[in-house]
């Protein structure tokens, strides 16, 4: 859908296509009524006046049951100067599947993903840019933001114990994966260029909170360049995690994760076969 006639549905564009514009920034947003508003008037303020380059912008609603999609159309027609798109989900497929679908359906040459909750500083994708545009080799490169530097700031001290002994826990098991060299897989704010884009997104399994993770493998098996980058970040009420169910669920991906690329069922290649 898009500002001009927000009841006529637009083709989508493909990620296989060539990019159209600079940059897209893709939010997945769940039932994000409270917190969606401030996030992309601040990341609007960037894109027109912090920066020259052309963008899009595309809310993927993930099947939420408040009234997120009325909410992102009514600020796509508020901010007519701006290519905001909204993808509607039908059903709820979760944070993977929702920020998948976005980048398979995307027009930017670098693609940024960023959560509906305002809890990084939009700004900060200078640093990502910046920081890909040194590693990047053939066209290929991502950068994540990274909160691991605030490790033993007050913004995480001040979170629970039992978070923060998840956290340790979750890092564990990630080093047997062998990712362990990336301190923060699950901030955020990721930057990739398209072509990792193309290598990364369509076979991607995971459409939970671990997706993050499989991203991160398969940019490690695919000798992906990847920088980390310490952002800027606070934490913000209203997060949808729940720690224990969510803790769980998380732990069962990874072994699913570890299980399917050991046993060869999931292997990275450079296919485009399983697309949307
Ligand atoms: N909780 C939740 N968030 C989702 C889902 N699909 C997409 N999201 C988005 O994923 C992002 C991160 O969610 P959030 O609850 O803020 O998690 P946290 O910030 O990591 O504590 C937000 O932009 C959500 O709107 C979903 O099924 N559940
Ligand atoms: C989303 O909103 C609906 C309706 O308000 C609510 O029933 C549901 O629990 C919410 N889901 C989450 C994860 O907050």
């Amino acid at each position: 859908m898009c500002a001009d006639s927000p009841t006529k549905p637009l083709q989508l564009p493909s990620l296989f296509d060539p990019p159209s514009v600079a940059l897209s920034v893709i939010v997945p947003a769940y039932n994000e009524t409270d917190r969606l508003t401030p996030m992309l008037e601040a990341a609007l303020e960037h894109l027109t006046s912090g920066s020259t380059r052309s963008y899009e912008v595309v809310i993927v609603d993930d099947g939420s049951k408040d009234a997120t999609v009325a909410l992102a159309i009514s600020l796509a027609q508020k901010h007519p100067e701006s290519d905001i798109r909204v993808v509607k989900l039908d059903h709820n497929v979760g944070k993977g599947g929702a920020v998948r679908h976005g980048f398979l359906h995307s027009r930017g040459e670098r693609l940024l993903m960023v959560d509906a909750d305002g809890a990084s500083r939009f700004q900060d994708v200078e640093l990502l840019w910046k920081a890909m545009d040194d590693i990047e080799k053939d066209g290929r490169s991502i950068a994540v933001g990274s909160r691991a530097h605030m490790v033993n700031t007050e913004a995480v001290v001040k979170r629970s114990a039992i978070r923060n002994f998840l956290m340790h826990g979750f890092h564990l098991v990630l080093r047997t994966l062998g990712v362990g060299h990336i301190r923060d897989t699950q901030c955020g704010f990721k930057l990739f260029s398209r072509k990792a884009a193309q290598e990364v997104f369509p076979t991607l399994h995971l459409k939970t909170w671990v997706f993050d993770v499989e991203l991160l493998i398969k940019a490690q098996l695919l000798d992906i360049p990847v920088s980390e980058v310490p952002i800027a970040w606070h934490e913000v009420a209203g997060s949808k995690l729940s720690i224990v169910s969510d803790s769980l669920g998380m732990f069962k991906d990874l072994v699913i994760l570890r299980l399917n690329y050991a046993l060869g069922r999931w292997q990275v290649t450079r296919d485009r076969e399983k697309r949307d």
